[in-house]
């Protein structure tokens, strides 16, 4: 690690640039072992800034060919080149330079700047990958309409694309070039270009306004025939927003890349979003349910960015929530439009619960917009992403539907074709509101989950109940104390003929209440109480409902209030959260003195599979018992053994209690028409496959036995998927082997079919993981190189193998620290990623020295990259 690279970039230093690109003219010749870029750039001086004498463009990795000022041609002495930068002497206050530089395509494993996947070119510059394409302002606040004319063997890259709208192209000789033109100005981080042998799928979409959007999905020609989900959750997302945010597509062409190498799900680039493969193809033989949900989300939440992100971008990193938050939020919104909106909040706190929360409670906690950072690349998290989210989700919920839409139209309207602020956003939510959120705005500086204990006083005489609230929030790095956040708490309040009517004296007459059944309680004080009644019976709260607000909520509920709540809540979230409660208790019990599994769960759980008229899905995740890694969160010192044997104690119990109507449901569910990414159909499979899992908990033989028959009569991979996990974890070795076997047979030629058999295995909790793990890791199927196949197989097993990735002798820490070690160098962005594990080292008892002293070799390696040293710097 070079000093000089461990620096720390702050907030507070931020200044506006002192030169603007107007214009930006980039030429590209793609050869088979480089390639060269030469750029014009229209610079003037930023007028609201003290002049500048010099201009210091960014670049990385770079071969300067030359450098010229207004054509000329500048001589060494006249420019100064350092590692990360070129300096060059303004002279005046509006000049062209323009710059060629050489770089090495094929040779770029980080993935970022210009780069090769398989056969193709292809681009990802978010964060500051622009730099390592030309020297240039690579800062969000610089915004330049970009001109690109880019040229390559025709045979080998027939298709040449980048932002905007192609407008003209030619032949010479073996090669051909294409001009593409982008009239929206935009940051460098925002430009693309591909260059590959790709066919399209091609549709359109007329836009509220009647203008004609050609859209179309390249991919290699093999993967043709699984672009037609992608393309309808195109279509319907372009809808939706129109409908819900009154936003529309502003251009004639929306382009969508596949490629195979990325390093994350996808890229917004204006016009030219490219998308890792696992997010684009769908087809119901290869994909499962998860699998084609995940291409709805994330193909919406790129496409929303047009708006939240390119139209509005961010002046600097440190505001990266405002336009991922946002954007997360408007397509948790648009998913819970197209499904079931009880189940994706479910899936959202349990992820919120287990990822987030865990980073709030360790060494790399943030705010939603940091202070601080070493390599931004790193602050593309839990945090910046979902609990952004959910501090957008609690405006919406503070100022109601309608006035959080105008709010959105506002922050639009008033922000269009500029880089702005999170205060930006929060000033326009005050200003449609009229509302002061002054306080509100803690969210986006403290880090921490807050904590929220609450009790009851019942006053029979009177019929008076009082909840009372206490708030507070653990110290996270460089912040030791809290000021108190407002939270909003949404509630109700149910008695044993339904929901009770709601009066409090302590509420505001103007308090939103959607019903007087329902309120949100707005808390700011460290210790509130609020008053309901007079009331006709002693209530059971429901608290937080549709978690209302991102804190860890505590209330002594009794166990058969629980299974009240589970059974009769009208919110279905918390009907959830009851069961979740009831599980984490049963847990808790049985790790602590061994008792019997509550009946209040069993019964409770029973009621819930028994009623057939409630929807599957929701049936299916109240099934789910809390994963082991969200229990280790509930935890100081996690005992990762006790956890999972305690949790298979009581998984054990339910799925011998519920065996018959597990038996009877499983084959109820059987499917009945062909195979359709449908919410009902997805409920059915989920809620079968969770029934299939359960049987064979309790009657081994039974349960693969029947997951055998699925696994061979299986018509889509959702079920053969199912079938093969249960094989895997609790098959005999035998049959465990032939399944991995057929599988693989069947499907070696699909990649990313491929990246599912190397994660079962990798997340089976079985005796040998490790060196299965070890063997995979040089079989054919495997490349260290492809991100995808590093994630399915590493990275399962350190998240989701907990007792193997945790073995006592340390070898799971060990195979981690050498893959790691191994990135470092080759692609510093996933090796930091994959970190993450080690660096909650201090939650771990008897382990916590192993953790310890692999982050401590990392640390001792010579040549860390800024990524992985700020990952590891923080944890120790
Ligand atoms: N904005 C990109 C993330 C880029 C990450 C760069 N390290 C994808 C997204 O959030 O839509
Ligand atoms: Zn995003």
């Amino acid at each position: 690690m070079k000093d000089a690279q461990a620096v720390t970039i702050y907030l507070k230093d931020y200044q506006a640039p002192a030169f603007l690109i107007d214009h930006t003219e980039l030429d590209f010749q793609l050869y088979e072992d480089h390639a060269l870029v030469q750029s014009a750039l229209t610079v003037r001086r930023n007028p609201d800034v003290a002049a500048a004498a010099q201009l210091v463009l960014h670049g990385q990795e770079l071969e300067l060919l030359e450098v010229a000022i207004d054509g000329v041609v500048q001589a060494p002495g006249q420019f100064h080149l350092t590692e990360e930068s070129l300096l060059l002497t303004a002279p005046g206050d509006a000049f062209i330079v323009t710059c060629r530089t050489r770089i090495t395509p094929q040779d770029n494993t980080s993935l970022e700047g210009l780069y090769k996947s398989r056969t193709m070119f292809c681009t990802q510059c978010e964060a500051e990958g622009f730099r390592k394409i030309t020297y240039y302002l690579d800062r969000p606040d610089v915004m330049s309409r970009f001109t690109v004319r880019l040229e390559a063997e025709t045979a080998k890259y027939p298709v040449l694309l980048s932002n905007g709208n192609q407008t003209d192209g030619g032949v010479s000789g073996d090669r051909h070039w294409a001009s593409w033109h982008d009239p929206f100005p935009k940051p460098a981080y925002l430009f693309a270009l591909v260059a590959g042998d790709l066919e399209s799928l091609d549709d359109s979409f007329v836009t509220h306004s009647g203008r004609q959007v050609q859209l179309r999905i390249f991919v290699e020609p093999k993967d043709l025939d699984k672009c037609a989900h992608a393309m309808d959750s195109l279509q319907r997302s372009m809808r939706w927003d129109e409908e819900k945010f009154g936003r529309e597509y502003d251009l004639d062409i929306f382009n969508i890349v596949a490629v195979d190498d990325f390093n994350m799900g996808a890229m917004e680039n204006k016009s030219l979003n490219i998308f890792n493969t696992s997010c684009v193809l769908a087809h119901p033989q290869t994909t499962t349910d998860a699998g084609f949900q995940r291409v709805e989300a994330v193909v919406a939440h790129e496409y929303f960015h047009n708006w939240s992100g390119n139209r509005v971008t961010c002046r600097d990193w440190f505001q990266l929530s405002l336009k991922e938050g946002f954007t997360v939020y408007r397509d948790a919104e648009f998913s819970a439009d197209m499904g079931s909106r009880t189940v994706k909040r479910i899936e959202e706190v349990s992820m919120l619960r287990t990822v987030q929360f865990a980073e709030d409670a360790g060494p790399l906690a943030h705010p939603v917009r940091p202070d601080s950072f070493m390599e931004i690349s790193n602050f593309y998290t839990v945090t910046i992403y979902e609990k952004g989210a959910e501090v957008v989700r609690m405006l919406r919920t503070l100022l109601g539907e309608e006035k959080f839409r105008a709010a959105c139209d506002l922050y639009f309207e008033r922000h269009d074709g500029e880089a702005v602020t999170c205060e930006d956003f929060v000033l326009a939510m005050e200003a449609v509101s009229g509302r002061d959120l002054s306080q509100f705005r803690r969210w986006y500086s403290q880090a921490g989950t807050p904590r929220l204990a609450v009790s009851e006083e019942w006053d029979a005489e009177s019929g008076m109940y009082t909840l009372n609230f206490e708030q507070s929030c653990p110290p996270t790095p460089g912040q030791e104390l809290k000021q108190p956040f407002m939270i909003p708490v949404a509630l109700g309040l149910l008695g044993e003929a339904g929901a009770l009517r709601l009066q409090s004296p302590d509420m505001p007459e103007d308090a939103e209440t959607s019903d007087n059944t329902n309120c949100v309680l707005e808390l700011t004080q460290p210790q509130q109480s609020f008053r309901f009644g007079p009331l006709p019976e002693r209530p059971v709260p429901s608290l937080l409902r549709g978690f209302s607000a991102p804190v860890k909520m505590s209330f002594d509920y009794r166990p058969d209030q629980l299974a009240f709540l589970l059974s009769h809540d009208d919110d279905g979230f918390n009907r959830w959260e009851a069961a979740q409660r009831l599980a984490v208790n049963a847990v808790h019990a049985v790790q602590l003195e061994a008792v019997e599994v509550d009946q209040a769960l069993l019964n409770g759980l029973s009621n819930v599979l028994a009623d057939v008229h409630a929807d599957a899905a929701m049936v299916a995740e109240i099934l789910r018992l809390p994963a082991e890694n969200t229990l280790a969160e509930l935890v100081d010192t996690i005992d990762v053994d006790g956890i999972h044997s305690a949790r298979g104690k009581v998984r054990e119990a339910v799925a011998r209690h519920l065996q018959d109507a597990l038996l009877e449901r499983y084959h109820a569910l059987a499917a009945s028409a062909a195979y359709a990414p449908t919410a009902a159909q997805m409920a059915a499979r989920a809620l079968r496959n969770t029934c299939l899992s359960y049987i064979a908990v309790a009657d081994p033989e039974r349960g693969v036995a029947l997951a055998q028959q699925q696994f061979e009569g299986a018509e889509n991979m959702t079920d053969r998927h199912a079938a093969l996990v249960t094989l895997v974890h609790h098959g005999e070795q035998s049959v465990s082997e032939a399944a991995l076997d057929t599988f693989y047979a069947q499907f070696k030629d699909e990649p990313l079919v491929v990246n599912m058999w190397l994660q079962v295995q990798a997340s089976a909790p079985v005796k040998n993981a490790i060196e299965r793990v070890r063997q995979l890791l040089e079989h054919p199927a495997y490349d260290a190189r492809n991100p995808n196949k590093i994630r399915a197989l590493v990275g399962t097993f350190c998240n989701a193998n907990p007792t193997n990735f945790h073995a006592l002798d340390g070898s799971g820490y060990e195979l981690l620290r050498e893959t790691v070690v191994e990135l470092n160098s080759s692609n510093p962005q996933i090796a930091s990623r994959l970190l993450t594990p080690l660096t909650k080292w201090r939650r771990y008892d008897k382990r916590q020295q192993l953790m310890h002293s692999e982050l401590q070799t990392i640390a001792a390696l010579p040549d860390l990259s800024r990524d992985v040293y700020e990952v590891v710097a923080k944890s120790l």
